[in-house]
């Protein structure tokens, strides 16, 4: 059915500490707007230990776990919720491979990131993670459901 393959999914995507810090908030943003996505959710965040740990539970047991937890709340995070057709798979795709050394050049990884451990941007890795994580990040009211207007602003 045609219908399921328009299936429209929504993705939790952050910028890491590491990238507020080293001013690449536009850069990142600005990658999935161009892309075509819908942007319905975004606020610069302090993240609380248990929330990061809630976030990344599925890997407790890793002995980056600790770390892991000190960066994402070494400082401001910026928080997003995207929306679109294909946007978690395509959001993993734009951001590229967890090792950045390893990311293809082009990707947001790839381009401004050396580091697994400073790798600057998270993108859910399922569309069910992307509502967890958009549940997890964001209270009801700070979604915003819109529809872009169909640029009057060329005529
Ligand atoms: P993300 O969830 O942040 O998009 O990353 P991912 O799926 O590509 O990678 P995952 O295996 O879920 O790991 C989550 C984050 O943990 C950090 N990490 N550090 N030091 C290490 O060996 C190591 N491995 C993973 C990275 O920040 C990774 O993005």
């Amino acid at each position: 059915l045609v219908a399921s393959m328009e299936q429209v999914d929504e993705t939790y995507i952050m910028v890491k500490p590491d990238g507020v810090q080293r001013g690449l908030v536009g850069e990142i943003i600005s990658r999935f707007e161009k892309k075509g996505f819908k942007l319905t959710g975004l606020k610069l965040f302090q993240c609380p230990k248990e929330l990061a740990e809630e976030h990344y539970k599925d890997l407790k047991a890793k002995p980056f776990f600790p770390g892991l937890i000190d960066y994402i709340t070494s400082g401001p995070v910026v928080c997003m919720a995207w929306e679109g057709v294909g946007v978690v798979a395509s959001a993993r795709k734009l951001i590229g491979s967890t090792d950045p050394l390893k990311a293809e050049p082009g990707t947001i990884r790839g381009d401004l990131a050396v580091q697994t451990g400073r790798n600057v941007v998270h993108g859910s890795d399922s569309p069910e993670n992307g509502k967890r994580e958009i549940g997890l990040w964001f209270k009801e009211g700070e979604l915003c459901q819109w529809t872009p207007a169909q640029a009057p602003w060329l005529r």
